[in-house]
């Protein structure tokens, strides 16, 4: 073999090496993702960190049992995570800020607990204010009780609201200010000054509460409730879905394992065909409720989950199991 010759093998051996070897390290670099059960470490590791602008690969595997991942408030497909494959995405993100991951496969009874967070830094590519979420605003105590001291003693009508609504001049009851901030009961007191009966009052609350949502607005809170609510509230609202009981007896257990030194008080899902707790609630409340969590009651917080307009659907939603809203 002349010299020459192989010079040029090792500068060709070394070139092919490089260009397997190269995306090769790379693709090592990318740190792999473990997802155990929240009672197993949950994500490890459970805070990434990512540039404003430059993709972020991300690579998962299950130690245990099928997993899912997705990035709250962003608007993407999540990602199956099986035990003993490896399954990836890349995300970009164009805000700096606190972003939360979450499981999306309901995997045991502390499946939301399986959160970590995306730390993004980098100049902003575009502003976006900070406002206040409502309950703040109007300094409610979400942890007061907001029980609706009267209730209906037959469900109201939705259609027969409608029309009687038409007959009064109640224009400032109706906007979208006041049905976030009032509860239904109020509004229920507000028309007492009308010639209506307590059942016809009634009736004209559902039917301006029915007016504060969208179908498609309420098909949205419908799915997210699904997929995010049912498995602890039911899936008709009755606080009576699968881990209602895991979540009174076995949660109380293994939730202060986990949180060695938090008071936990675990109680049972709320019921939201109850009409004392859902006449008696605004949906800032609501809003306040689910952004926030139950802080140790099992409730989870959804605040950096769901958009705000997501949250409004899912509250719009939460009434329907009161009022009998025309399909
Ligand atoms: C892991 C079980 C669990 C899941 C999942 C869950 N909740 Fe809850 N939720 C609870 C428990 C327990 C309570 C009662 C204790 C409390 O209010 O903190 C509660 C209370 C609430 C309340 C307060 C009601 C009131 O009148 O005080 C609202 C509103 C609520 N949940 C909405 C939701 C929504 C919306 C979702 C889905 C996006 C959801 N919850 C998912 C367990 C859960
Ligand atoms: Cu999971």
């Amino acid at each position: 073999m002349k010299t020459s010759e192989f010079i040029t093998r090792i500068v060709i051996t070394v070139f092919s090496l490089g260009v397997v070897a190269l995306p090769l390290a790379l693709w090592a670099q990318t740190p792999l993702i473990h997802a155990r059960i929240a009672e197993g470490g949950g994500w490890s590791p459970d805070i990434i960190q990512a540039k404003v602008g430059e993709p972020l690969h991300l690579k998962f595997t299950s130690d245990d049992v099928m997993h899912g991942f997705a990035v709250g408030q962003m608007d993407m497909q999540p990602v199956d995570i099986e035990p003993g494959k490896v399954s990836e995405t890349t995300l970009t993100f164009d805000k700096p800020g606190i972003y939360t991951f979450f499981c999306t496969r309901w995997c045991g009874l502390n499946h939301w607990r399986m959160r970590g967070t995306i730390e993004v830094t980098g100049a902003a590519t575009s502003l976006e204010s900070v406002t206040k979420p409502l309950y703040v605003t109007l300094g409610i105590n979400l942890d007061a009780p907001h029980n609706a001291p009267l209730v209906p003693t037959d469900p109201p009508s939705t259609v027969n609201g409608q029309e009687l609504a038409s007959t009064l001049s109640i224009s400032q009851l109706t906007t979208p200010d006041y049905y976030r901030s009032h509860s239904p009961y109020q509004l229920f007191d507000n028309l007492r000054f009308t010639s209506l009966s307590t059942s016809q009052r009634w009736d004209v609350v559902s039917a301006i509460w029915q007016a504060n949502s969208t179908p498609a607005g309420l098909a949205e809170g419908k799915q997210l409730y699904a997929q995010n609510c049912a498995a602890c509230h039911g899936e008709f609202g009755g606080g009576n879905g699968v881990f209602a009981d895991d979540l009174a007896a076995a949660g109380a257990a293994s939730m202060q394992t986990m949180n060695g030194d938090m008071a936990m008080s675990m109680q049972t899902p709320a019921d939201f065909t109850n009409p004392q707790r859902m006449l008696g609630a605004s949906p800032a409340l609501l809003q306040g409720k689910i952004l926030r969590g139950g802080m140790g009651t099992g409730m989870p917080m959804w605040g950096s989950i769901f958009t705000h307009e997501q949250i409004w659907n899912v509250i719009a939603y939460l009434y329907s199991f009161q009022f009998d809203y025309p399909k």
